[in-house]
């Protein structure tokens, strides 16, 4: 069966796999990247529950500073503080390796929640566009988050798992994007749907999904140029240039990734949220993990946004993206 006809199909099994928890040596490698996290975080609180130290409330008081440190939020922090101190009072827990046990269920619990939201506008299930029609993805986020390098990973991915893949460069602002991204599409092998810098992002949208739609690509891959969350008119852009998708492919987008820099910490949070209420955000890249001791910033977002992370980002080159799980991610910060 050739692309063309399985088209729909085979993009719904690439993306399946993609959002999957498979790969075991990705998996891997996201606990390598949230080394300087764990240095941070679990150090500490191996430090607070190692020689036998009643779990007390000053204890209890220590874990919740080295929880706000690693930039778990404010909100989750209390909530997971609460609940261990219920725990400590009913005598449920009575020695750190408890408290310990008891902690990570708590953050996975946390993690969990959007993966069981039965709310079709936050769960963002990643099924395929209708069949014959390309699965159209954006990305969007301030400037310099990574979001040209995660469309170059994620099209070599996608590549490999089988799928026709097409780039659209609706980044026609910054100088040279275009140029970027095109090398990218190179490194990966799939097209690259372009216009000159300065043409309207919304026109490069329309001859791309025309163009992959009539070439039946599986997906659609939307780079758009680095915005403020703060700039009303760029956000309304970017509701323009979804339109304009939706009227070639209906249903498009079927994703729009918000690409977050881990090393800004909470400011992540405030970016996320004006980029979900003015864009549709229904999943989030978290990329740059590798370069903080901040990446408790994961349980923030989840517990606040209630938006899953599907994608981290581990560094620069083509295949530092892995696909999110909250289980190894618990497990990497605390074991
Ligand atoms: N260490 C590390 N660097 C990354 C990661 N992702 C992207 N970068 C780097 O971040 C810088 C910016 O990446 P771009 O992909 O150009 O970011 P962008 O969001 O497209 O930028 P604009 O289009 O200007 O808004 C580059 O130097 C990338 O190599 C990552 O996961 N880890
Ligand atoms: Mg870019």
């Amino acid at each position: 069966m050739s692309f063309a006809s399985a088209r729909g199909g085979c993009a719904a099994n690439s993306m399946i796999s993609l959002f999957g928890k498979s790969e075991p040596s990705l998996l891997d490698r996201l606990k390598q990247s949230v080394g300087k996290t764990r240095t941070e975080l679990a150090a500490r609180v191996e430090q607070l529950l190692t020689g036998n130290r009643p779990v007390d409330p000053e204890l209890l008081k220590e874990l919740e500073s080295a929880l706000l440190s690693a930039d778990i939020g404010v909100r989750t922090t209390k909530e997971v503080l609460a609940a261990l101190r219920e725990q400590v009072n009913e005598h449920k827990i009575d020695d750190a390796a408890a408290l310990k046990q008891e902690l990570k269920r708590q953050i996975m619990k946390t993690l969990a929640a959007p993966a069981l939201n039965s709310d079709g506008a936050f769960s963002a299930a990643p099924g395929a566009g209708a069949v014959g029609a390309p699965r159209v993805l954006f990305v969007v986020g301030v400037n310099g988050t990574g979001k040209t390098t995660t469309i170059g990973k994620l099209a070599n991915r996608l590549k490999k798992e089988g799928a026709s893949v097409v780039l659209c460069a609706a980044d026609t602002f910054r100088a040279a994007a275009i140029e970027q991204l095109e090398v990218w599409a190179r490194r990966s092998g799939v097209e690259i749907i372009k216009q000159k810098s300065g043409a309207d992002p919304s026109a490069v949208i329309f001859d791309a999904l025309s163009a992959a739609q009539s070439r039946g690509a599986d997906v659609v891959i939307v780079d758009t140029a680095g915005r403020l969350h703060t700039k009303s008119n760029l956000m309304a852009e970017l509701d323009k240039m979804k339109r304009t998708a939706s009227k070639v492919v209906p249903g498009a987008p079927h994703d729009v990734l918000l690409v977050l820099d881990a090393t800004t910490g909470q400011n992540g949070l405030n970016q996320a949220r004006e980029f979900w209420s003015h864009a549709g955000v229904t999943g989030i890249v978290l990329t740059k993990l590798d370069g903080t001791a901040k990446g408790g910033i994961v349980v923030a977002i989840v517990r606040e946004l209630n938006l899953p992370i599907r994608f981290v980002g581990t560094g620069e080159q083509i295949d530092d993206l892995v696909p999110f799980d909250a289980q190894t991610y618990v497990n990497s910060l605390f074991d």
